[in-house]
């Protein structure tokens, strides 16, 4: 995380951060002039239109409290920023279109809204406030979510239902994941969890869990035949779980001090390339071999065509991606 410019958030999720902004006169604004000119919008509890660009008369953002209406914005800002720095540093891609161009956040959209939400329209991303828990969904992995929707978009472009909406929505938990890992920040570590600073289940647990999808009650541990007709946030866990096996192995592990013990279909054993080639492989297989309607078995053809081109046919790598297709049931 590099400071563009000079602002300090005081977020909620994340502590304090350095936040890209613009000075205008005697006022600063979230316009992030080292990210595209990025954007951050407060819409006041507005459904509609892009509210109030966030500026005032110092470079400070927030206080870290839900009362402050700035401090979502901080959230935002800062997860915006850190999906870009990823995107930028670890995947050689220039923003959501690999234009340089910015997109921008909207945030106090509507009241008690207890969702987030990425637009092609308006090359946008929206949070809501969290209802009685008072917990914008603005945490890091919830903003690369949303912000990697977008990548989508611009790219493979799947089409969001059946087999391709899994993929579509396992894409942006995958990179939610890796972003939150590469940001780094000692408040809010990596893991393969999806939402677990939001607590919109309202008991503490995480919305999604990569290791073992169906610990949500509702998600897919494996591919099987008409997986393609459940919600799209449910089909999407056979390829999560490919990512953590691939990334992190089957069976039991501790990373950043979270417990993860992820089953295989076939009872065999997958051994961790770790999440950088995993998360490298399935970049370059969306933005290369996938189209708008791939398939899991496509998804399988496009990431060992990818391992191939990368590190060879008889190497580990090849090896791994193939017995990670496996354990979630996606055989040749
Ligand atoms: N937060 C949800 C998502 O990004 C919104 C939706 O259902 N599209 O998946
Ligand atoms: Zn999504």
């Amino acid at each position: 995380w590099q400071a563009v410019h000079n602002g300090t958030g005081n977020t909620q999720y994340s502590g304090q951060v350095a936040l890209g902004s613009t000075q205008s006169g005697s006022s600063y604004n979230l316009t992030d002039s080292g990210r595209g000119n990025h954007r951050t919008y407060n819409l006041n509890r507005a459904t509609s239109g892009t509210g109030t660009l966030f500026s005032g008369p110092d470079d400070v953002w927030g206080n870290g409290l839900p009362a402050n209406s700035e401090t979502a914005g901080a959230d935002a800002a800062y997860g915006a920023g850190v999906t870009w720095d990823y995107f930028k540093n670890v995947q050689g891609r220039s923003g959501i279109r690999g234009d340089g161009v910015g997109a921008s956040s909207r945030v106090h959209y509507g009241n008690n809204y207890v969702n987030a939400f990425w637009q092609d329209s308006c090359f946008c991303m929206t949070y809501g406030d969290g209802a009685a828990n008072a917990k914008p969904l603005t945490s890091i992995d919830v903003a690369a979510h949303e912000m990697t929707h977008g990548v989508t978009s611009a790219t493979a472009n799947l089409v969001y239902s059946g087999e391709s909406g899994g993929l579509n929505e396992a894409t942006s938990d995958i990179f939610a994941a890796a972003v939150e890992f590469h940001a780094s920040n000692p408040q809010d570590v990596g893991d393969y969890l999806v939402g677990e600073k939001i607590d919109i289940r309202g008991t503490g647990a995480p919305l999604r869990y990569m290791d073992e999808p169906s610990k949500d009650g509702a998600s897919k541990d494996y591919w099987y035949a008409g997986i393609g007709s459940v919600d799209v946030h449910y089909s999407s866990g056979p390829a999560n779980h490919w990512f953590y096996l691939a990334s992190e192995g089957s069976g039991t592990k501790t990373v950043n001090g979270v417990n993860y013990n992820s089953p295989t279909s076939d009872g065999l054993p997958v051994t961790a390339i770790g999440r950088d080639k995993a998360a490298l492989i399935w970049y370059k297989a969306l933005t290369t071999k996938f189209n708008s309607t791939t398939n899991y078995a496509g998804a399988r053809a496009g990431t060992l065509a990818v391992a191939t081109e990368l590190y060879g046919a008889t190497s580990p790598e090849v090896k791994a991606v193939t017995d990670a297709w496996a354990a979630i049931n996606v055989g040749a």
